[in-house]
């Protein structure tokens, strides 16, 4: 059953600069819908020349407005209204985000878009109180360490939770103290405006939180390089984290914050408890989302003795899945986000096959119903650590199987050559966990769960190629600032 019409949902257009929406004419970009693959808007693409304007408009917006130099709590008082806005709107923003993008619209109303004001209040705390410290000098110097906003940050985005990667990047920023220049994913484009509407609306002067948007190529790279930006900060893919560093070395240099890719491993030991639970766990790890999860628990790494019943349990899991469109609330498995990346993933399973990879269960793209594409979830056993399912990020609901005998073994299939942003360990053992976690080389190990909760005060970031420094927590917010060193003698009158 159809929850709304998508063809009767109005969503803004353009570019939010200086405080309001903005459409020029010029090149434009068709956005499909990944439900059912129809095009339903242009987005304008902002070149060189218009990312200029919007960065010397953010740049003057941040030294002549009181946003940094305000008492701190105001700020953070301007950024609670603003969650309170966005939390009110729930039911709205919920639909714009279900539209365009794999969230099924319950999950964007009840937990999307509460997350997003969630967020955004968790930030809005750390506004006065990260001031610096006072350093331990001699007693006739004083020695000071003021932390300070950089000024203008550059954000990219990505396309697989668009509401809260947004919240996460420019949430920490402005209660900082700096302005924001955002480039959302070109395939979810839409949802970031009607915040940025929501932010004018709190309080938040206008030419502090911009929005230019467009392809990677143009508009992401022009943001990059921009002179003004003084940071930049992404969630993506590898190969684009590393660019977007190389070209920051270049036109800086200026420090970046950057989520990337994951392989992450589920690391079951044979004295686990509940099998049933643990198969709904390690299930729900991958298919989350359709498995567009950066953190998403894509390989499981299991003791012998509980293997077969194990993904038994997760095989019927999976098969039992309905896909369909983010509107249908009969639907269990939600779209991929472009035919393309559907195709990448039927690609990559195709290699492991050719590898020697077992496919137990899905393997194959359906419409769903709707026309969009849908990937079914799929078990792949008979891999090894160089089976292109295993080593490479695949960012669908695809799970390995790997089985162990002892603690070193399953210890050493949970580590990763490339990849360490998160995992997850099930033992009843203790000791066992905290070696477990001491061994992982990654970001964030969770054990007896997986995934995040609402403590976002833990931070999120990854190991080796999943990144460099943090979202979330306080670390989030200190990456947003930066230190001034200060000395003054006060031994005896000048
Ligand atoms: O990512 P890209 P794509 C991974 C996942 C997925 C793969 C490809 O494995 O299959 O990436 O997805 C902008 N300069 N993740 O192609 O290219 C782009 O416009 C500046 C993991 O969508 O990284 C978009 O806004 N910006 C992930 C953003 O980068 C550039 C989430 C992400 O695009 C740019 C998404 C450039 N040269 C994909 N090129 C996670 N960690 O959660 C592109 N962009």
């Amino acid at each position: 059953m159809p929850i709304f019409d998508p063809d009767q949902i109005q969503v803004p257009v353009g570019h939010f600069i200086g405080g309001r929406l903005q459409t020029p004419a010029g090149a434009a970009l068709e956005v499909q819908r990944p439900s059912d693959g129809k095009v339903y808007a242009a987005l304008p693409v902002a070149d060189e020349a218009l990312v200029d304007i919007a960065a010397e408009n953010a740049w003057t917006a941040w030294k002549e407005s009181d946003w940094a130099r305000c008492a701190p709590r105001d700020r953070a008082r301007v950024l609670r209204r603003w969650a309170d806005l966005v939390e009110a709107e729930a039911p709205r923003l919920g639909v714009l985000e279900a539209l365009g993008s794999t969230r099924p619209v319950r999950d964007a109303i009840a937990w999307d878009v509460p997350f997003t004001a969630e967020g955004l209040r968790f930030f809005a705390e750390y506004a006065d109180k990260l001031g610096g410290e006072v350093a331990a000098t001699r007693h006739d110097h004083l020695g000071m360490v003021i932390a300070e906003p950089y000024g203008l940050i550059g954000a990219i985005t990505p396309w697989n939770f668009p509401l809260v990667m947004v919240s996460w990047k420019v949430g920490a920023a402005l209660a900082a103290g700096n302005a924001v220049l955002l480039k959302p994913s070109e395939l979810t484009p839409f949802s970031a405006l009607r915040l940025a509407e929501l932010a004018i609306q709190a309080g938040v002067p206008a030419g502090i939180f911009n929005i230019v948007q467009g392809d990677g190529r143009t508009t992401g790279e022009a943001i990059t390089r921009h002179p003004r930006v003084s940071k930049m900060t992404f969630t993506g893919s590898t190969r684009t984290g590393a660019a977007i560093m190389s070209a920051c070395a270049l036109h800086g240099p200026k420090p970046v914050t950057l989520e990337l890719g994951g392989k992450s491993p589920q690391l079951v030991f044979d004295d686990v408890r509940d099998l049933d639970k643990l198969a709904a766990t390690i299930a729900g790890a991958i298919t989350g989302n359709a498995g567009q999860v950066c953190v998403a628990g894509s390989r499981l790494i299991v003791q012998r003795r509980v293997a077969g019943a194990l993904v038994e349990r997760i095989r019927a899991i999976f098969t039992g899945h309905r896909p369909g469109a983010t509107w249908d609330e009969d639907a269990t498995l939600p779209p991929i986000i472009s035919a393309q990346q559907a195709a990448r993933i039927a690609a990559i399973v195709e290699r492991a096959q050719a590898a020697g990879g077992r496919v137990k269960c899905g393997g194959r793209i359906v419409d769903g119903g709707y026309g969009g594409a849908y990937y079914l979830p799929t078990l792949i056993d008979g891999v090894d650590t160089a089976n292109p399912a295993v080593s490479e990020e695949i960012f669908g609901p695809v799970l390995t199987v790997q089985t162990f005998d002892d603690e070193e073994e399953g210890f050493a299939l949970a580590s990763h050559d490339s990849y360490g942003l998160a995992a997850g360990v099930h033992t009843s053992d203790v000791g066992r966990a905290m070696r477990a976690v001491r061994r992982i080389e990654a970001g964030t190990v969770w054990v007896n769960r997986y995934g995040r909760s609402a403590d976002f005060v833990i931070p999120t970031g990854g190991y080796h190629q999943s990144g460099i420094g943090k979202d979330l927590g306080r670390q989030a917010v200190e990456a947003n600032l930066r230190f001034k060193s200060v000395l003054m003698d006060i031994g005896s009158p000048q």
